[in-house]
């Protein structure tokens, strides 16, 4: 079975993890989502790409979610102690050689999806894991800080103010002159089963299917297409999609993002037992949905989520 999963960061690795155990035959394509790469001293940082690389690979920082285990950060006291910043995003020191690799390859006339499987070769995640797009897409958020507006890159909003400001609107730039990567087109027209991880409905999967083609393929493909509701108990178990939600005028209930993707997209819809309540609202809007813990407690919980899903792909299918 060919499974193509549209993935962001912690959520959709997480959810990956269980995936592999629960259909560990299955050939897994995974189109990261690339808005929330940062230029930084002047190196090419792929938060998503590496957090599914690091989560799938066994070298992801697990408490933290996004990161290396183990990690120090001299390089990132060396670089202050020259009064050289951002101090407030967190690059540590193993994770520095990744970038270092990346970029060296990039500036060698690489494109990132090359890029992208040369360090797969390290880790080994057991998926084929292809970005969105090998052209420069950065995800901008439109804030008002003491009284004026301005836009500010997705990370400096998550993490400099902890989106502590309302998100007034969010812009994939880049995206509408995008090509997907090679292989993405592909990989979808191919798939037996779509998946959306329970990932971030606006800056993960939305930024993904804002890159031309990417959408038309999905609904083309002519095969089920399953999304896991990233909200539970209307609010999202983790992250700032509420805000970025709100921001597109999205309210936050597993209910609203199904019907946000829309029934010419999604075939199936899980949401979590607690909102058990909303199965019918989100039936009649033409998508077919179940109630079914979505919890991704353990390896055990999150593979039972992905079997759900695949359950749900065969009785719409
Ligand atoms: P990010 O790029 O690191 O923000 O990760 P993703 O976009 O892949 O996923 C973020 C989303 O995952 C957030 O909106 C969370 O609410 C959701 N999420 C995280 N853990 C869980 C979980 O255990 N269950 C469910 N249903 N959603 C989760
Ligand atoms: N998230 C943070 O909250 N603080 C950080 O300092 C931080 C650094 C960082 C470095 C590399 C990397 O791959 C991810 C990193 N993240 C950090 C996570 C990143 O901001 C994610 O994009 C968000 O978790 C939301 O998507
Ligand atoms: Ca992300």
């Amino acid at each position: 079975m060919r499974i193509v999963v549209l993935a962001g960061g912690i959520g959709g690795a997480r959810f990956l993890r269980g995936l592999k155990q629960a259909a560990p035959e299955a050939d897994i394509t995974v189109i990261g989502n690339t808005g929330d790469d940062i230029h930084l001293f002047g190196l090419k940082v792929c938060p998503d790409l590496d957090t599914v690389m690091y989560t799938l690979g066994g070298g992801i920082n697990e408490e933290q979610g996004w990161g290396r285990a183990d990690e120090t950060f001299h390089l990132k006291e060396e670089l202050a102690a020259y009064g050289v910043g951002p101090e407030w995003f967190g690059l540590g020191d193993r994770d520095f050689a990744t970038h270092i690799v990346r970029t060296q390859m990039i500036g060698a006339g690489y494109p990132l999806s090359a890029v992208t499987e040369a360090l797969c070769d390290r880790w080994k995640p057991g998926v084929r894991l292809i970005p969105m797009t090998d052209d420069r897409v950065e995800t901008h958020v439109a804030v008002e800080v003491d009284g004026e507006r301005k836009a500010i890159h997705f990370q400096e909003y998550w993490v400099r103010l902890r989106a502590s400001v309302p998100a007034e609107a969010i812009v994939p730039v880049g995206a509408e002159q995008a090509k997907p990567a090679p292989g993405v087109l592909e990989a979808i027209a191919e798939a037996d089963v779509i998946l959306f991880p329970p990932s971030n409905p606006v800056v993960s999967v939305g930024t993904i299917l804002a890159v031309p083609g990417i959408r038309e393929a999905i609904a083309e493909a002519g095969v089920p297409v399953v999304g896991l509701s990233p909200i539970v108990g209307d609010a999202p178990v983790r992250g700032m999609a509420d805000k970025v939600l709100a921001a597109v005028g999205v309210e936050s209930t597993a209910a609203a993002v199904a019907e946000h993707y829309g029934s010419g997209l999604l075939d199936g819809w899980l949401v979590d037992t607690v909102d058990a309540g909303i199965v019918e609202r989100v039936e009649n809007a033409g998508i077919r949905c179940r109630a079914v813990p979505l919890m991704m407690t353990d390896l055990d919980a999150t593979a039972a989520m992905a079997r759900e899903a695949l359950g749900l792909a065969e009785e719409v299918r």
